[in-house]
């Protein structure tokens, strides 16, 4: 069992940080997915009112980890988890993973119980788009495959489609880019009844019955991320996902770097050298600090 005080993530914390009157009893769903998926759609969809603020497609909105509450006539309470996604219009992505991070080891050192996740994905989208599928790779990072059989990935935005499109890209979305998931005991559901509410409530619901019927205890099966930060005692840039960040970004400091070397407009060349230098700052960021480098060489 884990150690109360002195967790390496604690250091990360921040006043800002917005935490939760959590209950063990708590059925705690985070919602994941890139910007404009549609997360807080589906949280205020769920609620049946406005509670989480949404914006245009493509304009990242939600930059917090925001908890919304549900109460069930048992009095057990259901906590939806809108999260931010990880993209490149944001700014700075070490810190996205750092709010969810620390809200995920809060709430687990609570012995608040995560029921399933919901991963959304827009399946508008023509193509994998790079945030797309860095996003899912976060979140596979995150959650680890012993939790997959918890995972419910939703596809969206199927009002914005024809329905012939809409299943060939799901076909393809399950044949290429989720077969680890759903082979690990995944399942998928569509957001496309109108009112969407009826979806969103149906696939929650599952979640929930699900949750009710298991007799498993909250440690015994948490998010991968929970478990490296607060059993393992890793900080954030030693998990999964904290090594996965850094190699993305990487990847996108390379194409910035393309794109500045190709750019003949010399605003557009200084904006990029500019997003360029924040990606790397974030990359230095995410370095082993020497401590836990130290400790891993002696094998401890
Ligand atoms: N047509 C259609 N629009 C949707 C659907 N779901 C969400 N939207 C719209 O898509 C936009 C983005 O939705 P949000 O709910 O803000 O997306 P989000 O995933 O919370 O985005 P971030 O907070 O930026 O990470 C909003 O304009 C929503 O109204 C859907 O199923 N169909
Ligand atoms: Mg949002």
């Amino acid at each position: 069992m884990a150690k109360k005080n002195g967790k390496k993530w604690k250091k990360s914390e921040k006043p800002t940080d917005k935490k939760l009157d959590g209950r063990s009893d708590d059925i705690i769903i985070p919602i994941m997915g890139a910007t404009g998926a549609g997360k807080s759609t589906f949280i205020n969809e769920y609620i049946g009112k406005t509670v989480a603020r949404t914006s245009p497609e493509y304009n990242s909105c939600t930059p917090n980890v925001e908890a919304y509450l549900h109460t069930l006539s048992s009095k057990r309470r259901i906590v939806l988890v809108d999260t931010p996604g990880f993209n490149d219009s944001h700014e700075d992505e070490t810190e996205i993973l750092r709010r969810v991070a620390v809200w995920l080891a809060a709430s687990y050192e609570k012995n608040m119980k995560v029921a399933g996740v919901i991963y959304l994905n827009d399946i508008s989208q023509k193509r994998m788009y790079g945030s797309t599928r860095m996003n899912l790779t976060m979140f596979q990072e995150l959650c680890g495959p012993k939790f997959f059989h918890k995972v419910v990935m939703v596809s969206t935005h199927w009002d914005t489609v024809s329905r012939s499109v809409g299943e060939s890209r799901e076909t393809e979305l399950k044949q290429n880019f989720w077969v680890d998931i759903l082979e690990n005991g995944a399942t998928t559901e569509r957001v496309m009844s109108n009112p969407k509410s009826s979806d969103v409530k149906a696939i929650v619901n599952k979640i929930v019955s699900r949750n009710m019927a298991s007799s498993s205890s909250s440690h015994d099966e948490a998010l991968a991320l929970q478990k490296e930060l607060v059993e393992l005692d890793k900080s954030i840039p030693m998990t999964g996902a904290g090594k996965e960040l850094k190699y993305t970004l990487k990847e996108l400091a390379e194409i910035q770097k393309q794109a500045a070397s190709d750019e003949t407009d010399p605003r557009k060349k200084e904006e990029l050298r500019k997003k360029m230098v924040i990606v790397q700052q974030q990359i230095k960021e995410l370095n082993i600090p020497f401590s836990d480098r130290l400790k891993s060489f002696l094998g401890l």
